[in-house]
C-alpha cells in the first residue's frame, strides 16, 4: 500500500479547520529542525532525547489541543475507524495528533524530510505495560497526513518499497539516506481536504519542495494510529 485517500473534506470544512489553526498561534512551537518547520502540538518522533518535555506537553496542553482542534480530530477519527473497522481512542498518556507548519519565504526551497519509517511508538517511555503489535506487519500501524494549506509548487509524500520489517532483516543496514538516494521511490501528490493514511513501517519522507515564487504554506494535520494489545491508539 502505497498511500490512500481516505475522504476529500469540504471546502468549508478545510477553511474552518485552517481559521482554527491561524487562530493559535500562541501554540507554534519552534522545532529542532529545519527552522522552517514549526509544530501545533508536539510529536513524539522529536521529543525522544526530551521526554520530560513530552510528558510535560501531553499533560499541560492536550485539553486545549483538543478544545480547539474538535472537529477535526472528530472527523479525522471517524474516517479511521471505518477504514480499520474499529474503535480508535487518543491514547491516554499520549500526544494527540497536531500539525507540521512550514513557511518558505520568496525563493526558499526545501530539501525533504529525510526518510525514515514511523516508529516512535515503541519508544514511548509512557506505556510501560502495554505492548505495540510487534509483528510489524505494514498494517499494524498507519500514519496519516491531512494538507490545509500546500505550496503552489505543490507538495508531496515520497516513499519506497522498503519495508521496517525487511530493513530489519538485512545483515548490513544501509544507512537510509543512501538506500532512499539510491532507490527509485513513488510521489503521492497531495491536494488540500483530502485524508491520506501509508503504512508507518514503509520508508517514507516529506517530498522536497520546490523553491517558492512567494511566501507560501504547507500546513498539515499529522498524527499516528497503531495497534497497542489489540487495540487502535490514535496519537503524535
Ligand atoms: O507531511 C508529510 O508529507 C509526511 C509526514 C511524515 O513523514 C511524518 O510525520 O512522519
Amino acid at each position: 500500500m502505497t498511500a490512500l485517500v481516505l475522504k476529500k473534506f469540504s471546502r468549508e470544512f478545510v477553511k474552518a479547520q485552517l481559521a482554527a489553526v491561524e487562530a493559535s498561534s500562541d501554540l507554534l512551537r519552534e522545532t529542532n529542525g529545519t527552522g522552517r518547520l514549526q509544530t501545533i502540538g508536539l510529536p513524539l518522533y522529536q521529543s525522544l532525547e526530551t521526554p520530560s518535555a513530552y510528558r510535560a506537553h501531553v499533560r499541560n496542553d492536550t485539553e486545549t489541543m483538543i478544545e480547539r482542534f474538535e472537529d477535526m480530530h472528530s472527523a479525522v477519527r471517524e474516517e479511521l475507524e471505518e477504514f480499520l473497522s474499529a474503535p480508535v481512542n487518543f491514547h491516554p498518556r499520549a500526544a494527540v495528533p497536531g500539525f507540521h507548519c512550514f513557511r518558505l519565504g520568496l525563493g526558499e526551497s526545501y530539501p525533504g524530510g529525510g526518510a525514515h519509517f514511523d516508529l516512535s511508538h515503541f519508544d514511548l517511555p509512557l506505556l510501560p505495560h502495554e505492548r505495540v503489535d510487534e509483528s510489524l506487519a505494514l498494517d499494524a500501524a498507519i500514519s496519516f497526513t491531512l494538507p490545509l494549506a500546500l505550496p503552489i509548487s505543490g507538495a508531496a509524500l515520497e516513499q519506497w518499497p522498503l519495508s521496517y520489517a525487511a530493513y530489519k532483516r538485512q545483515i548490513d543496514h544501509q544507512p537510509l539516506a543512501g538506500y532512499a538516494a539510491e532507490n527509485p521511490s513513488t510521489l503521492t501528490k497531495y491536494l488540500v481536504g483530502a485524508l491520506y493514511v501509508y503504512p508507518a513501517y514503509l520508508l517514507h519522507q516529506i517530498a522536497p519542495i520546490k523553491q517558492a515564487t512567494r511566501s507560501q504554506r504547507r500546513i498539515t494535520y499529522q498524527g499516528h494510529c497503531v495497534r497497542i494489545s489489540g487495540k487502535w491508539t490514535m496519537y503524535w
